[in-house]
């Protein structure tokens, strides 16, 4: 078996190669910058491949994202048809999820930006906050990692909701499904979490429109995609004080530019797309196992839907 990795990074793609060839000592294992026959590879696994790449390899198998999302493999036009396409999750993904949206769920909610602000001016003014059970959450998308930060924020004591395509039943949770049912869903989201995966119904779904739907002074954290978000719409929405503050981990340009307006504004909060990364001795071990079954056609339970995209 030939696996291919293809990672932005050179030290990055390193570090995984070095993991992989230990795990699949059944398989010769490369990066994209070596000097490799195509022909050969059955399984390219990758982050962001370049347009045209997965094209010029002749008899893949399947494509393995290194992440849950799939949109950076699915945007390039020459996905070759009749191969498989497999995401990456796995409990150590969802831990950290759940980690970063408790934390930033719960900085909102204790006005956590504001006392830092304060505490910069020596300034001791002391804000009653709600308890969670008087703060609506809303959680966008409840798959992997929108079902696992609900039951987190739940386990915390909020009034949580939930939005998805079909309808879920969720202990403790008040679920809302589809359109119909988004605007109820959106009046109930004080602070309100993405966690979508990025399709052509999801892109730019974060705008002006949905955020006059909000709660006034509302809070946005999104830990998708950049592109959920149009970035235009983010600064006038807390300038007119129809959202509060906003924390990002992804943009439409990762990095993010050193002149992009949102640096420096005290009201977004800004990670640079680690909210939950998957790193490769565990997330190796995962791949590996996937790779197994489908070359053994056994059923993959991380394989995607491609009419879904997602
Ligand atoms: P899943 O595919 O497991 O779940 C997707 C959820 O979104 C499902 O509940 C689905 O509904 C819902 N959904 C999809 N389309 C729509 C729609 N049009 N309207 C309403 N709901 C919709 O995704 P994961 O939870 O694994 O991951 C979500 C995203 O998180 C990834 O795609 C990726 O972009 C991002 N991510 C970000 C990371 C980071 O570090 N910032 C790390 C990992 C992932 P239904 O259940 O009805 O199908
Ligand atoms: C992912 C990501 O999709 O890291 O897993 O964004």
């Amino acid at each position: 078996m030939h696996l291919v990795f293809h990672i932005p990074s050179e030290r990055r793609a390193t570090w995984w190669v070095e993991q992989m060839r230990e795990l699949m000592p059944e398989a010769t294992v490369c990066k994209s910058s070596d000097d490799y026959e195509r022909a050969h590879i059955d399984y390219a696994i990758v982050w962001r491949p370049p347009n045209g790449w997965l094209a010029s390899h002749p008899n893949l198998k399947a494509v393995v994202s290194i992440g849950a999302g799939v949109d950076h493999v699915l945007e390039n036009a020459d996905f070759p048809g009749g191969v498989d396409l497999i995401r990456t999750t796995g409990d150590e993904l969802t831990q950290r999820m759940r980690e970063y949206v408790a934390l930033h769920v719960l900085r909102h909610h204790r006005l956590q930006p504001e006392l830092e602000r304060q505490a910069e001016v020596r300034r001791w003014k002391a804000p009653i906050t709600p308890p969670a059970t008087r703060r609506g959450v809303g959680v966008m998308g409840l798959g992997n990692l929108g079902l696992a930060a609900a039951t987190t924020l739940r386990d915390l004591g909020f009034d949580v909701h939930g939005w998805a395509r079909s309808r879920h039943d969720v202990d403790g949770v008040r679920v809302h499904a589809g359109e119909s049912e988004f605007d109820a869903f959106l009046a109930a989201s004080e602070i309100l979490v993405c966690l979508l995966p990025l399709t052509e119904a999801t892109r730019g779904i974060l705008n002006a429109e949905l955020f006059g739907r909000l709660p006034d002074k509302a809070c946005l954290v999104n830990a998708a995609r950049g592109e959920h978000l149009v970035e235009d719409d983010l600064i006038p929405a807390l300038d007119t004080g129809t959202l509060a503050a906003a924390t990002l981990d992804v943009f439409h340009e990762e990095p993010l530019p050193d002149t992009h307006p949102f640096w420096g504004d005290p009201r977004i909060t800004i990670t640079p797309h680690n909210a939950s990364q998957i790193d490769p001795e565990s997330g190796g071990r995962l791949i590996a196992e996937n790779i197994r079954r489908h070359a053994n056609a056994t059923v993959v339970e991380d394989q995607v839907d491609l009419e879904r995209g997602y």
